[in-house]
């Protein structure tokens, strides 16, 4: 979903060089098929967008995997993008690298200030570990290599995996399964009271292309709507987007995750950058395009 999204995005700029592998062509877990991929293309910008995600779930379930291919890929890339001369690199994490407890909106300042929310305590761990990367990368070499955190990311090719998925995504096609069976409710997890703040990805992709245009060498910068809503709100919101209104029943057996992560955007908001989407007309376009996928119907 960010990948192409960024891809999207330059290409609506004039950029057409593009040097992508699908993970069939190319797993970036294995490090010499990455070193002799660097070898081969030797690409001049890097945009990092590969990982193993999903949500609250997921995250929780494969906690193996979620640290370990994350960390390969970051170590992989970045190494080797390095080694081999990449002008700028652009690695991107997500906002529950933060402390799960820390004040709000979380300034980047925050990072490695307390203990991180459990359920994804493996994703966050390697997350940091790609930041610290392209920090230290940076401090030794001198590496133009910068670190993106969004916040919850939905829009066009998402997940809709509802074991695996995030909640934007799970409450999008639960909402359209019912509406179509006609049935009286919806399941939602969890109490409905955490609150989480989503950002379009094509407004994702919009910040990481203006900060490789920047003269920005390297550092962390937080991409987020600048605001958040619980839950509940989120699940009525997209009740109605699809034109479904049974009841909302909360599911208190699945887990709540962080209370809250709102994100502090004055960094990349001091660069120029706000993000241009509002939920609901993302949600409508993200409604669209889950229709276009036939299967879903
Ligand atoms: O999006 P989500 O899975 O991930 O869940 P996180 C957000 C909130 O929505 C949680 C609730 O409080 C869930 O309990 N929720 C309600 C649901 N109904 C559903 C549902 O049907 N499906 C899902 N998935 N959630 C992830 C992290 O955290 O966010 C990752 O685990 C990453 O590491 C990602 O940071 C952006 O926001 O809790």
């Amino acid at each position: 979903m960010a990948g192409s999204a960024i891809q999207r995005r330059l290409s609506a700029a004039g950029f057409s060089n593009f040097v992508t592998r699908s993970h069939a062509e190319l797993d970036l877990t294995q490090q010499a098929a990455v070193d002799a991929f660097f070898a081969a293309e030797k690409p001049e910008i890097v945009f990092l967008a590969a990982g193993r995600v999903g949500g609250i779930k997921a995250n929780n379930n494969f906690r193996a995997e979620f640290i370990y291919q994350n960390l390969m890929i970051e170590a992989n890339v970045i190494h080797s993008a390095w080694k081999h001369g990449v002008q700028r690199l652009l690695f991107l994490g997500s906002s529950c690298i933060y402390p799960r407890d820390c004040p709000q909106p979380i300034h980047e300042d925050y990072l490695l200030t307390g203990p991180l929310e459990q359920t994804n305590e493996s994703y966050a761990v390697a997350k940091i570990l790609g930041v610290k990367l392209c920090e230290n990368y940076h401090r030794q070499y001198g590496a133009q290599f910068i670190a993106v955190m969004p916040s919850n990311l939905y829009g066009p090719n998402d997940s809709y995996d509802l074991e695996n998925c995030h909640v934007l995504p799970a409450l999008i096609c639960k909402a359209h399964a019912a509406k179509m069976s006609g049935a009286s409710e919806l399941v939602v997890w969890g109490s409905g009271l955490p609150r989480r703040e989503f950002l379009f990805v094509e407004d994702m992709a919009d910040a990481c292309v203006h900060l490789m245009e920047s003269n920005i060498e390297s550092g962390l910068f937080n991409v987020g709507m600048g605001s958040d809503l619980p839950i509940s709100e989120l699940a009525e919101l997209i009740m109605e987007v699809v034109g479904y209104n049974g009841r909302i029943v909360y599911d208190h057996s699945q887990p709540d995750g962080t209370p809250r992560k709102l994100l502090n955007i004055n960094r990349l908001k001091g660069l120029g950058w706000t993000a241009q989407t509002q939920l609901r007309e993302g949600i409508a376009l993200t409604y669209k395009d889950f229709l276009s996928r036939t299967d879903h119907l």
